[in-house]
């Protein structure tokens, strides 16, 4: 029996505690974030139950009486609590809570701060409940994003947590650029300007693996299927003009800017040169050219005929042909006999099959 000595079991307990706290910091973390996105929600819905309410009370007459009435309404408690009804969905659980918990503050924002503070998200969510952060900023005491709070990223990627008491301030770049600051060009791309705080990357001609300008002219590299000419410019390599192709026997081959395909031949060919019945190197067998087209065979109709048993006749078929017992006749042993009973008519028959090359026997069910 192996026995767990008390320092693995120490060990064991000490990396279960790790995962649990980092568990619990990722949690929160998310949490950080999460809490600014629903006060913003919350912020945004007030706004607009404040719009809707603009209205609201006001009879559409303009006495002097309505207006008194109006103005009343405006700042008072009946509006501010029409307003808080909807803020969030029922089934907002996050919403619901915290609007709960800090009920009190929209109340003194709305009869003590709204004229110094119109603005309800900052006086909020910012400054009131800090859960989030002025734009370009991020993290527990609002320090600005990698690249500087106005232009987080130099405009070319996203600051993480920008806006919120959450995140690290660094930065994901957008398409085109890398690097912790967002000013250099990926693979493929260009720097068109460039100085500490901007960057402009352009993508390189497709040609292109990497570049220095925007032309096919202008690449280091060429890219796989291109290939540099006498100008030193990268082209597309036509692969379909190699010999051997680059393709199998019953497909033909397409070029393409930076590569090529390899397309199936039409069924009526035996190699081909492109699509369709009139791109054949050769007709595939059963088949026969007619002014370089591949067209069917008749074998039915040819002088010799091709069904020679005793009551057998010749039905043709696309690329092929069947032979089966004439009326009265059905198959036996690979022969047409008379049916077993004449006067009888049967739902089904056998007959013989007959195609090219080869002869095999099946049954097949003819309506006569
Ligand atoms: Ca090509």
């Amino acid at each position: 029996m192996l026995s767990v000595g008390p320092e693995l079991r120490l060990l064991q307990l000490l990396s279960c505690v790790i995962l649990v706290l980092l568990y619990q910091v990722t949690d929160a973390e998310r949490d950080l974030k999460g809490a600014c996105s629903t006060c913003k929600q919350i912020t945004d819905n007030f706004n607009k139950g404040y719009d809707r309410t603009t209205k609201q009370n006001f009879g559409g007459g303009n006495t002097a009486w309505e207006e008194r009435k109006l103005s009343k309404y405006e700042t008072s408690e009946i509006r501010l609590m029409e307003i808080l009804e909807g803020l969030c969905d029922s089934s907002s659980f996050e919403c619901n809570r915290m609007v709960e918990e800090q009920e009190e503050h929209f109340e003194t924002w709305w009869f003590k701060r709204k004229t110094k503070h119109p603005d309800l998200h900052k006086w909020f969510c910012i400054e009131t409940i800090k859960v989030c952060c002025p734009k370009g900023t991020f993290g527990p005491d609002c320090n600005a994003c990698v690249g500087g709070s106005d232009r987080p990223c130099h405009g070319n990627g996203m600051c993480d947590g920008d806006g919120t008491r959450g995140g690290n301030g660094g930065c994901s770049c957008g398409h085109g650029y890398r690097g912790e600051f967002c000013l250099d060009c990926i693979d493929g791309h260009f720097s068109e300007v460039r100085n500490d705080t901007f960057s402009l990357c352009t993508e390189c001609h497709p040609s292109c693996k990497t570049c220095t300008g925007p032309t096919n002219q202008d690449c280091d590299e060429c890219k796989e299927g291109w290939e540099e000419d006498d100008q030193e410019a990268c082209v597309d390599i036509n692969e379909c003009s190699r010999d051997p192709s680059p393709c199998k026997e019953d497909q033909y081959c397409l070029n393409r800017d930076g590569s090529y395909s390899c397309k199936a031949c039409d069924s009526v060919c035996s190699g081909c040169t492109g699509a369709g019945p009139d791109s054949c190197r050769t007709c595939a067998g059963g088949y026969q050219d007619t002014d370089g087209t591949c067209t069917d065979i008749d074998e039915c109709s040819q002088p010799e005929p091709e069904c020679t048993e005793e009551h057998q006749k010749c039905i043709n078929t696309q690329g092929s042909y069947v032979c089966i017992c004439s009326s009265g006749y059905e198959e036996q042993d690979g022969k047409c006999v008379e049916a077993v009973q004449p006067g009888e008519r049967r739902k089904g028959r056998s007959h013989v099959l007959c195609a090219v090359g080869e002869v095999y026997l099946a049954t097949i069910r003819l309506n006569e």
